[in-house]
Order: C-alpha cells, then structure tokens, then sequence
C-alpha cells in the first residue's frame, strides 16, 4: 500500500489531542502514514526530506519559523512524492480561504474549522468545485465533520439521509457544548446552581476546552450561527453567510469591543445580574432557559436564540457540554432522528477530525 503524507496545521487544544490520535492510529494501521508539517503560529517542525516526523517527541524536535501561508506550505506539500492530507487544527480564516489552492493540487483536507464553510456562499461553493467529492478529477477530498457536533456523526448522518433519497424538512437543537454547559450549570434543571454567576460558568467552560479560543465566539450565538449554515448549506438551503439571519447574542454591547478574551471575561461578571433575571423569568414559568438553533427547509429559515423549555424536554435534561440533534425528515417524520453526546472538547473533536482523515485514507 502506497505511503500517505500528513501535514497539520495548528496544534492547540484540539491539535495536540489530533497529534496524539493520529500517532495511535498510525502505529496499527496497515496503510503506511508520515507526517511531514507540523506547524504553529509561531514555529514548525518540518520534515524537508518527508521522512516521518516522531510523534511522540515533536514538541521538542528542531524547529523552525513557520513555513509562509500559502505560499510555502503549498510548495511544499504539492512536491511531495505521494498523497497529502492537510489538516487544519487552526480556526484561522486566513487558511480556511486558500482551500480551493490546495484541493486542486490534488492535497485532500480535513479540518474543525468553522470558518471556510460559514463564510460567503461563494468560498463555499469555488471549494466544493475544487474538490474531488464533486468528482473533480485529480483533485482532493475534503472532509469537515468536527465543525458540527465535533465527533458526533452528524454530517455524515445528515449526507447519508439526503443521498438516500430521505427529505429533510427541519434541523433542530443545543448545537453548542460551551452553551449547554453553561446553561446546564448556571440554570439546572433543579433550578439551585450553588450560587455560581454566568461569568463564573463562562470561564469553567473556557477551562474544559470547551469555548472557541474567544469565548465571546460562542456566547454571541456565532459558533452556533456558522453550524447551522453548515447544515443548511448541505441541506440545500443558499443561506449567504452565518451572519445573514436573526442570532441572539449574549455578549454585553460594551463588551464587544473589549481587546481580549482575558479582559472580557474579568469584565462579563458586571453582567450576572441580566442573565440571573432571564432564568428566573423561565424558572417563574415552570420552564428552564437554553440556547438553541433552528433550521427549516419548507420555510428557508434559519435562526438562533434563547429558548425556555419544559423540564420534562429533553433538551432541558441534557447532561454537561452534551449537544443534541434532531433531524425531522420525511422518512423520521415529527419523532425525529436523533443525535446525542458530548459536542465540544478537544478529545471528542479531535476523534471528528480523525473520522474524517480515515475516510480520506480509504479513498486514496
Ligand atoms: P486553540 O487551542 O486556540 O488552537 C489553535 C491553534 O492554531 C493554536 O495553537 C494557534 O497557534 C494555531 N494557529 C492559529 N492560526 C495559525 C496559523 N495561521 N498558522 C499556524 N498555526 C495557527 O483552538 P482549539 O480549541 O484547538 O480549536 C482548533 C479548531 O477546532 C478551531 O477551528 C475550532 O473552532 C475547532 N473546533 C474546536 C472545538 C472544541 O471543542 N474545542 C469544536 C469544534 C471545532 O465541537 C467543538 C465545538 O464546536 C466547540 C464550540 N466552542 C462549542 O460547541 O462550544
């Protein structure tokens, strides 16, 4: 079996877990895997030769400074003597736009990258044509499952629906581990959270590995906004970018501009107060409060927000940072098919990105 090469871009929280996963996998599979980049913001060790790089002793390999963005990194991965896979731990926008570059030198990516997929309709549409999933000959594959759900199987789920021949009329659910972390400890269901304010929540979230690198990327409802316009997207739906629909945030208005992720959150704790008056208003109505998003084909509607919901709901019985997902089609009908588990963290995303390098393996 031909040998494949891997390339990884960003190795944080979610790369780091990827890192050690691949070298797992690469010890038992049968298809021989070298990698070949690993690069962060600031250095990267680089194999020059594409001899294997260890990958349990990376992190203190020889390093360099990076190699340029695309520049570079294409050179040398399309010199390459055998298949790429690129893979994207990084949630920079920067590397999501020059996809199409590398797909079309036949380099196959997978990524938990957001930002390629909920951008214009246009960079969606010029990377789905550049890739090899619409036939595009020589061209490589590209594979995103950890972008909704992390390593829930839900756009391979969505995919196989529609490719048998399923409808779906609307997606619903908690799409967000930060958010269902937040709201299942800040307004259990036993409606006694210990006394804890939403900003303390916010930074336990952060801790877990749970919030985008931003938190403030996760309470504006954006994060939740960029996977429904996934969904929508493959659903069928043009939606123009995550931002061209109605997404309640729940960052303060002075507080958006505030330089860093650190100052917001010493800040966010002048704000308690408003998020104690929405869960006591749900709590007054029997319910409990939750951030959710919708999707409707019928309707091509698309929307995220806070919602209250009966205790006996399933969404308000979530656990945790777990995500839910319910697909109402026409085979399911209004019991739905439904997804759930854990949504965010860096092991469960990594796995999603993982799923996903397998897949591309088995195509190559
Ligand atoms: P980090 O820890 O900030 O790591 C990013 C790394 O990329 C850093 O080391 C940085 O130096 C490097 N980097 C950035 N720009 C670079 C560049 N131009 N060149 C080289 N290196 C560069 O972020 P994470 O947490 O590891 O996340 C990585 C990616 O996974 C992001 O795109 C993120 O959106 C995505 N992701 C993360 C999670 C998660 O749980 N952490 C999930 C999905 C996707 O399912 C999860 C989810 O949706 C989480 C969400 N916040 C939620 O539901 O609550």
């Amino acid at each position: 079996m031909s040998k494949v090469y891997v390339a990884i871009i960003g190795a944080g929280g979610v790369g780091k877990a990827f890192i050690s996963q691949l070298a797992q996998y690469a010890s038992t599979s049968r298809r021989p895997i070298s990698t070949i980049l690993i690069q962060r913001s600031s250095q990267a060790v680089v194999s020059k030769d594409y001899s294997p790089i260890d990958l349990a002793s990376w992190s203190s390999a020889p390093s360099t400074s990076p190699l340029s963005f695309p520049e570079e990194t294409h050179r040398f991965l399309a010199s390459c003597p055998g298949p790429v896979i690129l893979v994207d731990n990084t949630s920079s926008a920067a590397i999501a736009t020059h996809y199409a570059r590398f797909l079309t030198s036949g380099i196959s990516i997978v990524t938990p990258n957001k930002k390629a997929f909920s951008d214009s309709i246009e960079l969606w549409d010029t990377i789905y044509a550049a890739s090899a999933n619409n036939g595009h000959p020589g061209a490589g594959y590209i594979f995103h499952e950890a972008t909704v759900g992390a390593g829930l199987p839900v756009l391979s789920t969505l995919k196989e629906l529609l490719e048998t021949g399923d409808e779906v009329r609307r997606i619903e659910g908690v799409f967000s581990g930060t958010m269902s972390f937040l709201f299942n400890s800040f307004a259990p269901l036993s409606g006694d959270n210990g006394g804890k304010g939403f900003a303390e929540c916010v930074s336990e979230a952060r801790e877990l590995g749970y919030t985008e690198p931003d938190p403030r990327d996760d309470l504006n409802g954006l994060d939740v906004a960029r996977k429904l316009t996934i969904l929508a997207r493959m659903s069928g739906l043009r939606v123009k970018s995550a931002t061209s629909f109605p997404i309640q945030s729940l960052v303060p208005k002075s507080l958006e501009s505030v330089e860093t992720a650190e100052a917001f959150l010493e800040r966010l704790g002048q704000f308690d107060n408003d998020m104690k008056k929405v869960k006591e208003d749900a709590e007054r109505g029997g319910g409990v409060t939750r951030f959710v998003g919708a999707m409707n084909v019928e309707t091509n509607e698309v929307s995220v927000g806070l919602k209250t919901f009966d205790k006996g709901s399933a969404i308000a019985g979530l656990k945790g940072s777990d995500n839910i997902i319910s697909f109402y089609t026409k085979r399911y009908g209004e019991r739905a098919l439904i997804i759930q588990g854990a949504g965010a963290g860096a092991e469960v995303t990594a796995m999603g990105v993982l799923g996903d390098l397998i897949k591309v393996l088995q195509r190559l």
